[in-house]
């Protein structure tokens, strides 16, 4: 776990996330997926009792990271680009998941809502007395978002995976940018380009209303 845990720092996180808005406000893809991808490590560092948050997070980054490996990849650099192409060629099932059970924007939705319980966490990280537990921000902000789109049986394993997080401190310190004090001025740093990002993202749903893809 040592080991693993040295290769993951939230700079690398905050850098991906800072790169992801464009001059014009476009949302890039490729950084987003690179934020998401050095999440993903983080939690393996945790335990293997996240593992099926990890397996579910990869598959989604990896059905995206198709789409810019095809030869449509142009179409999947930014975030608008993506749903402009696929609304303009029927790619997204808009009523229910059917022929196009892994479009982007159905998959990119995923993410994006894991990107609010994300901000909603890491507010909550940064703003928490030093002895709080981060099972107890983690569950509260979870059920404040991510949980009302997921069923019964996701909710309850989610719930007992929290259980198994570290104390405030301990958690702050594995994310290896020094002191719990530096890991906290990291937070601050990195928090307003992840609601950039989330904002933007949300702003271009609700006007084409994609919010509620299944
Ligand atoms: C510096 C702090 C970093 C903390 C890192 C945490 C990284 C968390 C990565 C979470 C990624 C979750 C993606 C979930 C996408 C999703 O909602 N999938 C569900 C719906 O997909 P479908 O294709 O069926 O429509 C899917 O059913 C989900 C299955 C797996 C369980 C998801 C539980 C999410 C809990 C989020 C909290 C993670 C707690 C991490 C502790 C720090």
């Amino acid at each position: 776990m040592a080991a693993a845990a040295a290769t993951f720092s939230l700079r690398e996180v905050l850098v991906a996330f800072a790169a992801c808005v464009s001059e014009q406000r476009a949302v890039r893809v490729d950084p987003y997926l690179a934020g998401w991808k050095g999440l993903v490590r983080f939690l393996n560092c945790l335990g293997t009792i996240f593992s099926f948050i990890s397996k579910d997070a990869v598959t989604k980054i990896e059905i995206i990271e198709n789409y810019r490996n095809s030869d449509q990849r142009e179409k999947y650099l930014t975030v608008q680009s993506m749903v402009e192409y696929e609304l303009a060629n029927g790619l997204v099932d808009l009523q229910k998941r059917s022929k196009h059970p892994d479009s982007g924007c159905r998959t990119f939705l995923r993410l994006h809502r894991a990107l609010h319980w994300l901000q909603m966490f890491l507010e909550g990280l940064r703003t928490g007395e030093d002895n709080s537990k981060t099972s107890v921000i983690c569950s509260e902000t979870y059920n404040a978002s991510l949980a009302n789109y997921h069923p019964w049986i996701i909710r309850k394993a989610a719930g007992v995976a929290f259980c198994a997080l570290p104390t405030r401190n301990t958690f702050l310190e594995t994310m290896n940018v020094g002191t719990a004090e530096e890991a906290v001025a990291m937070l601050g740093e990195a928090l307003p380009y992840i609601c950039e990002v989330y904002k933007i993202t949300e702003e271009l749903y609700a006007q084409h209303k994609l919010l509620d893809l299944t």
